[in-house]
């Protein structure tokens, strides 16, 4: 791993980009899932690189929605076992819900190694894993195979990072699905019920410790709005200063 200075003014993000990379060699992340950190790191500057208000907002939904859920299961990638492994064990402790392997560039090796990371990071029982025994309508080649009493049975599904054809076959199957995306306008931001913009580096760590958002409206397509509305602004800030 290079070594990165703590006085660099970007040392945050280097630290993440060189820990993804090394997931990589490692055999974790795909070469894909870097080029998809950034374009997200791309997203996280225009919103200032924090969580703002409509963000922590659909994170206290999507809280509140997974502890009321019978089935809820936290779908995990390459990016998302590279960024936040063990944060995302214990967001799945407390909110009891399952954690299922389901990639985008499949294999067995890397579900397996991912599947690892995670014990070593206390989790008890990974789905997804071994012979595949449900498929997701709908969706073509292997991006389809699931686990029957994990993503398949599932009521509410947390998918970060998700590409939108999934998001969508999942809706299609009448499940309620919650995001992690840096992007608004991505299709899975607009696919989804609840659209959490927000780096998952924040986002979990946040979801661990929130409040749920109960018995309040959540308009999806609003907060989707004042996020793009916000990035604007802060465009226009941007602007003055060159
Ligand atoms: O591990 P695999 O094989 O399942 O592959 C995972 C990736 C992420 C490569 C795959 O799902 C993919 O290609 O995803 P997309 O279609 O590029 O979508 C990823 C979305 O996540 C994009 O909209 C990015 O802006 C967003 N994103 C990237 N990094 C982050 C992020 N959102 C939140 N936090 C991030 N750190």
């Amino acid at each position: 791993m290079v070594e990165i200075p703590e006085s660099h003014p970007r040392y945050e993000s280097l630290k993440t980009r060189e820990s993804l990379v090394e997931r990589v060699e490692e055999g974790i992340t795909s070469k894909a899932g870097l080029i998809a950190h950034g374009r997200g790191e791309m997203f996280d500057y225009l919103l200032g690189e924090r969580t703002i208000d409509s963000a922590k907002k659909a994170e206290k939904k999507a809280i509140d929605v997974i502890l009321k859920a019978e089935n809820p299961v936290i779908s995990i990638n390459g990016n998302v076992a590279a960024l936040v492994p063990a944060e995302i064990v214990s967001l799945s402790q407390r909110l009891k819900a399952k954690l299922e392997v389901n990639l985008f560039h499949r294999s067995e090796e890397r579900i397996n190694k991912i599947a690892e990371l995670l014990k070593k990071d206390g989790a008890k029982k990974i789905y997804g894993t071994g012979k595949p025994d449900a498929e997701i309508p709908g969706l073509e080649h292997e991006r389809a195979l699931c686990s029957k009493e994990g993503i398949y049975s599932a009521d509410v599904v947390l998918v970060p990072l998700e590409d939108g054809d999934r998001a969508k076959a999942l809706k299609e199957m009448g499940k309620t699905v919650i995001t992690i995306d840096l992007n608004p306008i991505s299709r899975t931001a607009k696919t989804a019920d609840i659209s959490i913009i927000d780096n998952i580096v924040r986002a979990v760590p946040n979801m661990i410790d929130l409040e749920p958002l109960s018995g309040k409206e959540f308009d999806n397509s609003e907060n989707l709005s004042q996020t793009l509305d916000h990035m604007c602004e802060r465009l226009k800030e941007l602007s003055k200063d060159i």
